[in-house]
């Protein structure tokens, strides 16, 4: 795999291949010409974000049904994993699952229906904010749940002798739940090819990483063999950079690998619970916010088409899904 630039310019085309036929891009840009790569991923995130506020903006108002937990903050491990996946790949995620569904190039007007309730959301308005699928995306909200499934989807891809691979998502407050320990045990043992993607947040919900996880994240992956990359970063192109590696090794060697992405959550746990200080989070957002970083290689001019695009798309994904019907009773049989 080739290296890129992280400092400035355009990456080469080659790298982000894949976005281009994949990945949030087909919902980013059927508004406008096609630019770069790095305005495409700038795009893909500020997709993500701006589709974040409005949740939490509709929330407020009481549109939503269920809860929400936005990905602001988290926006460059998404662009940068699924600017490498391929349509044929599975993706399992979890709780906080609208970035990943966004940067897989899920559509933004059913994920907003579904939030809502509405009969037109990605699965009728069944599962809420946590619990959506689409194609071979699927997310769940039982944290560690589903780690042995995507294992056993791993498995299955291995059997079909399937060039596809899984990716798991999970955060730093899931390494408490011994199941993921069964099925990195697994994982290894059987030589399945399942990407491990622990987005370490630095907080479970309210507890800080200090207060509930011991020794060394990749430690824990390596303890089972498992190949692992780790980037405490919050630019895109770095996160690029390990992801494409841990991919490879996953699809050319059928092997397990893991990637720990340390990051950080901007907005509340969900919602409105955020017993976090401030001026804390607001330094560290002056510092690490991914599309700010990511924002510097662009221009002026690519700047304003990615927002005048992004909140069009965003305004008419949430007036459609507010003026869809509530699914009847026999729809949900
Ligand atoms: C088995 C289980 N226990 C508790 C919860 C409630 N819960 C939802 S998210 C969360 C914190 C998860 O932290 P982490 O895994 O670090 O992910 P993050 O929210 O930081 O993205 C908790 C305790 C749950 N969903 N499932």
């Amino acid at each position: 795999m080739q290296k890129f630039s992280t400092k400035s310019g355009p990456v080469t085309p080659s790298h982000f291949h894949s976005i281009s036929c994949f990945g949030c891009f087909s919902y980013l840009c059927y508004n406008s010409a096609v630019m770069n790569e790095n305005y495409d991923i700038f795009r893909c995130m500020l997709l993500i974000r701006r589709f974040e506020e409005r949740a939490l903006a509709e929330f407020s108002t009481g549109k939503l049904f269920g809860t929400t937990h936005a990905y602001i903050g988290q926006e460059a491990d998404a662009a940068a994993v699924f600017s490498l996946a391929g349509p044929n790949d599975i993706v399992w995620s979890n709780h906080r699952c609208h970035g990943h569904f966004l940067a897989y190039g899920g559509d933004p007007y059913r994920l907003a229906a579904e939030l809502m309730g509405k009969s037109t959301g990605l699965v009728a308005g069944r599962g809420g904010s946590q619990h959506i699928h689409w194609r071979n995306f699927y997310s769940n909200g039982i944290q560690g749940g589903i780690i042995p499934i995507a294992v056993g989807m791993g498995l299955a891809q291995k059997v079909q002798k399937s060039a596809a691979i899984t990716l798991v998502f999970f955060g730093d407050g899931t390494l408490g739940e011994g199941v993921l320990y069964e099925s990195l045990n697994i994982a290894s043992l059987w030589h399945l090819p399942v990407l491990f993607i622990l987005e370490d947040n630095r907080f479970a919900q309210t507890t800080p990483v200090e207060k509930g996880v011991s020794g060394s994240m990749p430690a824990r992956f390596q303890a089972f063999g498992i190949k692992t990359w780790e980037v405490d970063s919050s630019d895109v192109l770095e996160i690029h950079s390990a992801a494409a590696q841990a991919f490879q090794h996953v699809r050319e060697n059928a092997q397990p690998a893991a990637l720990v992405l340390h990051t950080y959550r901007f907005a509340a746990h969900s919602k409105g619970d955020d017993p976090r200080d401030r001026e804390t989070i607001a330094q560290i957002r002056a510092r690490f916010d991914p599309l700010a970083i990511h924002a510097a290689r662009l221009s002026f001019e690519e700047l304003a088409q990615a927002e005048a695009d992004v909140s069009a798309i965003i305004e008419d994904a949430f007036i459609r899904a507010s003026a869809d019907p509530f699914p009847v009773l026999q729809e949900l049989g």
